[in-house]
């Protein structure tokens, strides 16, 4: 397809590569959420930041939409683009450009994945310490969009903990170097924040410093049964105490039986309300010894009802498999997505509400739980009746989701905690923000995108 834009795109960044075929198109064009149709105009595949400043120039020159895109493993519709725009697909910019011993720091191209950049932090012996089940696809620049959190947040925090600069090019074109990998900098306002979380409306993450941390002390894998969410609450508390965690994680029993349709292994006999995974630092078997004393307790006083230490690196993947494919195995019931949070302290009240609010909500629907218990972030996945209809389903699940908002508002909580705002979430913003910060947050995005061509109808409302 050629047009008068892409043909000027094509002078303005020579031997660009542009894909604009139907499947690419399609392919590009749509993330996880797979809610919208696919309707960009071209997928632009830059191989420098050279590349992505021009073709931000040319956008704003011909007033273009444009849309950064990374593994487009996203939940919130972030990466999707459905009204005409160049996808900015960052693909073929996935090197790693330094490692700095002395500043234990990794600089990589934004479009890495997340996997590959683990393995280049192994290699240097030190660990980048951000973890979620899409490090397959999913890129750093993908997760630095979102400010990803994951697996490990209890131990280590969100992506934004571990950036120590980054390289945008932001909606008016220009190339910015923020903070540059400085572990103190007191020079006014730090723009590199603003980029994190912002699901590219004020520009495009090219590159990024990684702040590395040392390797994790050796662990074991626990897979505990429960017999209901306080217990699941309980197990946290106790172990928190006598073990240095490194995941905790929970979900129910229908999120189980999901994942053993899919082929995953039962852990052991019996059907239980709710389940963690538990992860822990384990040296000279000093780790286990406590897991078991906490564990043998839970079972006097009844909060355990069963539970397996894994023996080996293949059994601990093999518990890790049951939560972590959760969300494959329910990708084919396109459920409806809720990735919600409160502070820790304000779990027990907010679950107990959020539960009597579902169960009353949704009686003809299955819900799925699950989440970062440890960290306040649940994950509330509705499932589609089989021969409803998408769009009544969904909005179904929307007016729930008004009264979800409400309820985290009582408690203080936030509509995202992980997964972004995107084109889903924008409706109950104003519930996590206020007023006066979404005023904000648009001044914000009219200084860095004055032409609103960065990713635009996506996060502000
Ligand atoms: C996870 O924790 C991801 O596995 C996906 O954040 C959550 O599918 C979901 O709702
Ligand atoms: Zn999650």
């Amino acid at each position: 397809m050629s047009t008068p834009a892409l043909d000027a795109l094509l002078s303005a960044v020579p031997g660009l590569r542009l894909l604009t075929g139907p499947a690419d198109l399609e392919y590009y064009g749509r993330d996880w959420t797979r809610r919208w149709t696919p309707a960009p105009l071209a997928i632009a595949q830059p191989s420098s930041v050279d590349e992505v400043q021009a073709i931000v120039r040319w956008a704003r020159a011909w007033t273009v939409a444009l849309v950064p895109s990374g593994g487009r493993t996203g939940l919130s519709g972030g990466a999707v683009a459905a009204n005409g725009e160049l996808v900015i697909s960052l693909e073929r910019m996935n090197r790693v450009l330094d490692f700095d011993p002395v500043d234990r720091t990794l600089s990589v191209q934004a479009g890495m994945p997340l996997e590959a950049v683990h393995d280049a932090a192994r290699d240097h012996g030190l660990a980048w310490p951000v973890d979620f089940a899409a490090r397959g696809s999913a890129t750093i620049g993908g997760a630095i969009a979102t400010n990803a959190g994951g697996i490990r947040v209890i131990r280590y925090g969100n992506t934004r903990d571990w950036i120590a600069g980054l390289t945008v090019v932001d909606g008016r074109g220009e190339v910015m170097h923020l903070n540059r990998g400085l572990v103190k900098n007191s020079s006014g306002y730090d723009l590199r924040h603003l980029f994190i979380g912002a699901e590219g409306t004020l520009g495009v993450v090219v590159e990024a410093i990684l702040r590395l941390t040392e390797p994790p002390p050796p662990t074991r894998v626990m897979l505990l049964a429960l017999p209901d969410f306080s217990a699941v609450l309980k197990a946290f508390t106790v172990l928190r105490a006598g073990l240095r965690l490194e995941a905790f994680e929970f979900f129910t029993g229908v999120a189980l039986a999901h994942v053993l349709e899919h082929g995953a292994q039962p852990p052991f006999a019996g059907h239980h309300p709710c389940y963690a995974v538990v992860e822990f630092a384990d040296v000279a078997e000093s780790g286990e010894a406590a897991a078991l004393t906490a564990f043998e307790q839970g079972l006097v006083d009844g909060w355990v009802l069963d539970g397996v230490i894994a023996g080996s690196d293949a059994q601990a993947a093999q518990l890790w498999r049951l939560r972590e494919g959760i969300t494959e195995s329910l990708a084919g019931h396109v459920p409806y997505k809720n990735d919600v949070s409160v502070r820790i302290s304000a779990l027990p009240a907010f679950l107990a509400d959020a539960e009597t609010l579902i169960g009353h909500a949704y009686p003809q629907f299955e819900v799925v739980w699950f989440g970062h218990i440890g960290d306040g972030n649940l994950h509330i996945n509705v499932i589609k009746p089989e021969g409803m209809a998408q769009a009544e389903f969904v909005q179904d699940c929307e007016r729930v989701t008004r009264l979800l908002a409400d309820v985290l508002e009582r408690h203080g909580g936030s509509i995202s905690a992980e997964h972004g705002i995107g084109l889903v979430k924008k409706p109950w913003l104003a519930g996590t923000r206020s007023d006066a910060e979404i005023e904000a947050m648009r001044g914000i995005k009219v200084a860095l995108d004055p032409d609103g061509i960065m990713n635009p109808g996506k996060l502000l409302p």
